[in-house]
C-alpha cells in the first residue's frame, strides 16, 4: 500500500473565519445585507463559536489537529473609525491563548471578506483611504497578539471576493457587472497586502506573511488546440498570477510563504462569442478520462490539481502552505475519499522535495457558507444548527491518524474501509 510521509513539524489543522462561525457579527456589511433580503440565508448566531470556542478547539485537538486558521473580526475590533474595542480585543486574546494551550500553532488570517460597516458605507476597498485604515488596523492586531502570532495571512481570496460583490452580485455591496469595480478591488485588495505585509514585519521581524489565494488548477480543454491553450491562459493568469504581480515589488512577492486555497480544476475551452470571448467557456464534458466528479456546489474534484498548483508555485522559491481545502458534501464516503485524495496529492508533493509547511483542511465544523447559509457542508465535524452538537465525520477520523502519525497510508483500489460513522442526518435542521 503506497505510504506517504510528511515532515516532523508539518503543520496539520483546520481552517475558520469569523463571520462563517462566530455569529452575531451586526457590525460588517454582510449583517444588513444578510438582513435586507437579498439572500435566503441569515448568518444569525452561526456555529456560536464567540461563546463555544474552547469547546471547538477541544475537539480540534481531540482530532490530532496542532494547527488553526482563524480570522479577526475587523468590525468588531474597531467598531467606529479609530474605535478600538476592548472587549472584543481582550476576547481574541483569550482565542489564542486558548489555541496555545491545546497545542494549536495559530494562523491568523486579518481580513476575511467581511468589511466594518463604517468602510463599506463609505465605498469598502475602493474608498482610497482603505489601504490606511487597514494598516491602522493591522497594526493594532500585530502590536497585541504578534507575541503569539508568527502566521499571518493579511487577506483572503481578493478575485473571489471581487468577482462576487461586483460581477455576480450576491456579495456585499452587491453590483453585477461591474468588472471595472472589481479590477479595482483586486488592486486595492493587493496593495493593502503589502502595506500590512510591512506593518506586521516592523512588529515582529521573524513572522511568517502571505495572502490566502484561490488557486483553481486552470487547463485547456484539448491541449493540441492553440485556441484552448490561449483562453486558458488568459484564464489562469486572470485567477492564478495577477494577485501575484499586483503584491510584487522589484520583481519579487511581498510574501514569506505561498498560502493557496486549493478546490477545484477548471477545464477551459474557446468559445470565440458573449463573455467567453476572453476567457473561454467551462468544458463540463466528460471526455477527459476518468468520470468527473463534483461537489455540492457544482465543483469538480481533482485531487491532482493539487499537486499541480503547489509545483506551479515552487517558481516563488518561497514555502508552500495549503490554507483551505475541503469538499461541500453530506455524502461520508464522498468526504473521505476527497481528503484521502489530496492528501495523497499533497504527500506526493511532499515526496518531490516541495517545501511544504501545512496543511489547513476547510473546515473544522459546517458553518455559514455566505450567499449559500448553511447549505453547503464542508466541515469535519456535522453542526446541528439547532442545538449546536458538533459531530465528527469519518473524514476526520483518517485525518486525526495522517496529524498524529505524519503518514497517509492509502489502501488498494477496492480496499478503501467503510466509514465508522454514519454521517449525521440534516435534514429537519433549522437553517439560519
Ligand atoms: O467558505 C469559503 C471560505 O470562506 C473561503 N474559501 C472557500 C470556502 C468554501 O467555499
Amino acid at each position: 500500500m503506497p505510504t506517504y510521509r510528511f515532515p516532523r513539524d508539518f503543520l496539520w489543522g483546520a481552517a475558520t473565519a469569523a463571520h462563517q462561525v462566530e455569529g452575531g457579527n451586526r457590525l460588517n456589511d454582510w449583517w444588513p445585507f444578510e438582513q435586507s433580503g437579498r439572500l435566503p440565508y441569515r448568518s444569525g448566531e452561526a456555529c456560536r463559536h464567540w461563546e463555544l470556542f474552547e469547546q471547538d478547539f477541544d475537539l480540534a485537538r481531540d482530532l490530532g489537529h496542532n494547527a488553526h486558521r482563524l480570522s479577526l473580526e475587523w468590525s468588531r475590533i474597531e467598531p467606529e473609525p479609530g474605535r478600538f474595542d476592548e472587549t472584543a480585543r481582550a476576547h481574541y486574546d483569550a482565542v489564542i491563548d486558548a489555541l496555545l494551550a491545546r497545542g494549536l500553532e495559530p494562523v491568523v488570517t486579518l481580513h476575511h471578506f467581511t468589511n466594518p460597516q463604517w468602510l463599506a458605507e463609505a465605498g469598502g476597498w475602493l474608498n482610497a483611504r482603505a489601504v490606511e485604515r487597514f494598516a491602522r488596523y493591522v497594526g493594532h492586531a500585530a502590536r497585541r497578539y504578534g507575541d503569539r502570532v508568527r502566521w499571518w495571512l493579511t487577506v483572503n481570496e481578493p478575485t473571489v471576493v471581487a468577482k462576487h460583490a461586483y460581477v455576480v452580485g450576491d456579495w456585499p455591496p452587491g453590483e453585477k457587472g461591474a468588472w471595472g469595480k472589481a479590477l479595482r478591488m483586486i488592486a486595492a485588495t493587493c496593495r493593502e497586502h503589502r502595506r500590512a505585509y510591512r506593518v506586521i514585519h516592523a512588529i515582529r521581524p521573524d513572522a511568517m506573511v502571505s495572502f490566502a489565494h484561490s488557486c483553481p488548477w486552470v487547463v485547456p480543454c484539448d491541449p493540441n488546440r492553440p485556441q484552448d491553450r490561449l483562453v486558458a491562459r488568459a484564464r489562469d493568469f486572470f485567477l492564478n498570477d495577477l494577485c501575484f504581480h499586483l503584491v510584487s515589488e522589484r520583481g519579487r512577492p511581498l510574501l514569506d510563504f505561498v498560502a493557496l486555497n486549493y478546490y477545484t480544476r477548471t477545464i477551459v475551452r474557446w468559445k470565440p462569442e458573449g463573455k467567453a470571448l476572453r476567457f473561454g467557456a467551462d468544458c463540463l464534458e466528460d471526455h477527459h478520462g476518468e468520470p468527473r466528479r463534483y461537489n455540492d456546489m457544482g465543483a469538480e474534484i481533482c485531487p491532482d490539481g493539487l499537486l499541480a498548483v503547489l509545483r506551479d508555485h515552487t517558481r516563488f522559491g518561497l514555502p508552500l502552505m495549503i490554507t483551505e481545502n475541503g469538499v461541500a458534501t453530506t455524502d461520508a464516503a464522498l468526504r473521505t475519499d476527497y481528503l484521502r485524495g489530496h492528501l495523497a496529492a499533497l504527500g506526493r508533493a511532499v515526496a518531490e522535495g516541495l517545501d511544504v509547511r501545512g496543511y489547513l483542511h476547510w473546515t473544522l465544523m459546517d458553518n455559514f457558507e455566505w450567499a449559500l447559509g448553511t447549505t453547503a457542508r464542508f466541515g469535519l465535524a456535522h453542526t446541528d444548527f439547532t442545538t449546536q452538537k458538533r459531530t465528527p465525520r469519518p473524514a476526520a477520523e483518517l485525518f486525526r491518524r495522517v496529524c498524529l502519525t505524519n503518514e497517509l497510508v492509502v489502501p488498494e483500489v477496492g480496499q478503501a474501509p467503510v466509514p465508522e460513522i454514519a454521517e449525521p442526518a440534516t435534514a429537519a435542521e433549522k437553517v439560519c
